[in-house]
């Protein structure tokens, strides 16, 4: 089990690492990580640190990136690819202890760390890549060629609903570039990320390369905006935080990534396999309990089916077992914490409002051992118009909106009828319509006969609009928030070459 643990009257009480060691937050205070399946179980305690403690972090993390930088980086791959192993080996105890902490169920739960191991594996294979480019020059006996080199410290904010796979696609790639990291992760799943931290630590990290804290947005995450050492931000989060931290980044001139929020949909023509659509539209729903930016929160369905589609969704929807996520046969465990259930209920009252059709669920469970926790049944509302509020807004929950259309093309207008661009699907049998929806859809993520949800790490991840400000990570590009270019010129003629000037003259 972890070092980070001390044992205080019974309860487990996490400390901050940084510098290769497990530290005490100066403020001696901590807030609670609760079971979301059972809130009267606290999963630990974890200090509230303050801008001081992020301050020694962001010195540990700058004193490190010297040595770090000049690591030759196939040998700080090796370092990453055996944290890949680590994470092979604690798979399990990682995945229940993210049940434990925000709810998704097991098998979802060990592929959030899966996703970790790939990446653990894809960002090591770049130790021996980072490439960068050479081209002729214009004269003779140049040499010319634009090298990669690291930006320096890195602050790395990340959300609840991936809580290892989130922090992998960061850490990892800013790592292999030659980076350090100050990571601050989410309030709700701090003991994963803990445990994350660990496993990289143990697989040889020099002290500083990576370093975290716990606490709030506004007593660490803001600090390490502020700090003039942390040369990038990279964030995932909701569009409110994301758009406020870019504001600020854009005035420091800092680098920032931002990965937000989404409203995604599948796209269900006539010609469609229904019942595989079903089966896709179920999962890209109600997977995750709905929290995840590629989640599908709309279904978009060509008239002449709707009624089949709506009558089959609805009944596989009705049959999906709620409980707490450790149970093997639940298909949907709890949300993440009470304000987030009060939220999505919210929009459940929006959408009732609105004159939505609530086809199934709308009701926060409180039977039994469910009252215990955070539970909202899966919710399908039909009939719903694209501008409604349920059908623009993220929930973030499980809570999805049917939308009839009358044709193929007006499918694609209502999918990107939204000021978001992450994932969007469409099923169909027709090649050519397959193709045009590729060529349509405004998201940096499309899917055909597959639901919104289920992106490998080998291609880059990313929305348009406002889901990010055009970066993407993971695949080839995840390297790319991480690095500068440096171009580099050799002149090796022993003479005074002019570019522009030389080759011209006598014109
Ligand atoms: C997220 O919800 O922020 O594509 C990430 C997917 C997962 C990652 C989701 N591989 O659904």
């Amino acid at each position: 089990m972890t070092k980070t643990l001390e044992k205080t009257t019974g309860q487990q009480v996490y400390h901050n690492f940084i510098d290769g060691k497990w530290i005490k937050s100066e403020t001696g205070r901590t807030f609670a990580s609760f079971n979301p399946a059972n809130l009267d179980e606290v999963v630990g305690h974890f200090p509230l640190s303050n801008a001081n403690d992020t301050k020694l972090a962001v010195d540990a993390a700058h004193k490190a990136f010297h040595g770090w930088k000049h690591t030759p980086a196939p040998e700080r791959a090796e370092i990453i690819l055996k944290a890949a192993y680590l994470l092979e080996t604690r798979k399990e105890e990682l995945a229940r202890n993210m049940v434990r902490e925000m709810g998704k169920v097991i098998k979802e739960a060990r592929g959030d760390v899966q996703e970790a191991i790939d990446m653990a594996k894809y960002a090591a294979g770049e130790g021996r890549r980072l490439l960068g480019m050479t081209t002729p020059s214009e004269l003779r006996n140049k040499f010319a060629m634009a090298v990669r080199v690291p930006i320096g410290v890195i602050g790395v904010i990340t959300p609840w609903n991936f809580p290892v796979a989130i922090p992998s696609w960061k850490i990892l790639p800013a790592l292999v570039a030659g980076n350090t990291v100050v990571f601050k992760p989410a309030s709700d799943t701090p003991l994963v990320a803990m445990q994350f931290v660990e496993i990289l630590n143990e697989a040889g990290l020099p002290p500083g390369v990576v370093n975290l804290i716990t606490g709030s947005g506004s007593e660490v995450g803001m600090p390490l905006i502020e700090d003039p050492r942390v040369g990038c931000i990279s964030v995932t989060g909701s569009s409110v935080t994301g758009r406020r931290i870019a504001g600020r980044c854009g005035e420091l001139m800092k680098r920032i990534s931002c990965e937000l929020g989404g409203k995604n949909a599948i796209c269900v023509m006539e010609d469609a396999d229904i019942d595989l659509a079903v089966d896709g539209a179920l999962w890209g729903s109600f997977g995750t309990a709905g929290q995840r930016c590629t989640a599908t929160s709309r279904i978009i369905i060509h008239e002449k089916v709707y009624k089949q589609f709506a009558d089959k969704f609805v009944a596989r929807a009705k049959a999906l077992k709620i409980g707490d996520g450790l149970d093997p046969k639940v298909d949907v465990g709890p949300v993440v914490s009470k304000s987030q259930l009060e939220s999505i209920h919210e929009y459940v009252e929006i959408g009732k409002k609105e004159g939505a059709k609530l086809l199934f669920g709308g009701r926060i469970l409180t039977e039994g051992e469910l009252g215990k926790g955070c539970f909202h049944e899966p919710t399908v509302f039909g009939d719903v118009k694209p501008t409604m509020r349920i059908a623009q807004e993220e929930i973030f929950g499980p809570v999805t909106a049917l939308i009839p259309v009358k044709s193929f093309e007006e499918a694609i207008e209502v999918a990107n009828g939204t000021e978001y661009g992450l994932s969007l699907s469409m099923y169909t049998h027709d090649v050519n319509r397959a193709f045009k929806a590729i060529e349509e859809f405004e998201s940096g993520i499309v899917y055909i006969n597959a639901p919104t949800i289920g992106a490998e790490i080998q291609l880059p991840f990313g929305g348009v609009k406002q889901t990010g400000n055009g970066h993407r990570e993971a695949g080839t590009t995840a390297i790319e928030q991480f690095t500068e270019w440096k171009s580099v010129y050799v002149d090796y003629s022993g003479a005074l070459q002019r570019a522009q000037i030389d080759n011209y003259e006598g014109e």
